[in-house]
């Protein structure tokens, strides 16, 4: 086979890829055209205007976790967005509990100093900013966090 065959055969297989091509943009511009009018015929249902959408207002109130363990809040510093749910779980082995020290806010507490057994879990939702400081009655002030609320 000398250089012509080959330039020939390369040009005839180049060609054929391009036919190939050809086709399949005609293929999509009508599945294009197929979308498009369905795309009308929705306009002509009258859907008009933007709903505001609940997920912005769900992304507002996450919620955050800090375990009690090893005799400590981890993370003992969280920093947290307005209407968020704080969920202490208790991940020890022995009883803790939440006592609000100082901050915004209305006052909270688990119950009494201990009264959160191993797995017990309590929560509150912080709604107004400042840093809230609390501590387990039982192991303070060893055992004290704070939340930042923004
Ligand atoms: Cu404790």
């Amino acid at each position: 086979m000398n250089e012509h065959e080959n330039g020939l055969r390369e040009r005839q297989k180049r060609h054929r890829v391009r036919t190939r091509l050809i086709a399949l943009g005609a293929t999509t511009v009508a599945v294009v055209a197929l979308a498009a009018g369905c795309g009308g015929n929705d306009e002509n249902g009258g859907t008009t205007g933007t709903a505001t959408s609940p997920a912005t207002n769900a992304a507002r109130g996450g919620t955050v976790e800090v375990a009690m363990k090893n005799i400590r809040f981890q993370p003992e510093k969280v920093t947290v967005r307005r209407g968020t749910r704080i969920v202490w779980v208790n991940d020890d082995s022995v009883a803790h509990d939440v006592h609000k020290v100082s901050g915004p806010g209305a006052d909270f507490a688990s119950g009494p100093a201990g009264g959160m057994q191993p797995g017990d879990k309590y929560e509150i939702r912080v709604t107004q900013p400042g840093t809230i400081k609390y501590v387990c009655e039982l192991h303070k002030p060893y055992m004290a966090g704070e939340i930042t609320v923004k």
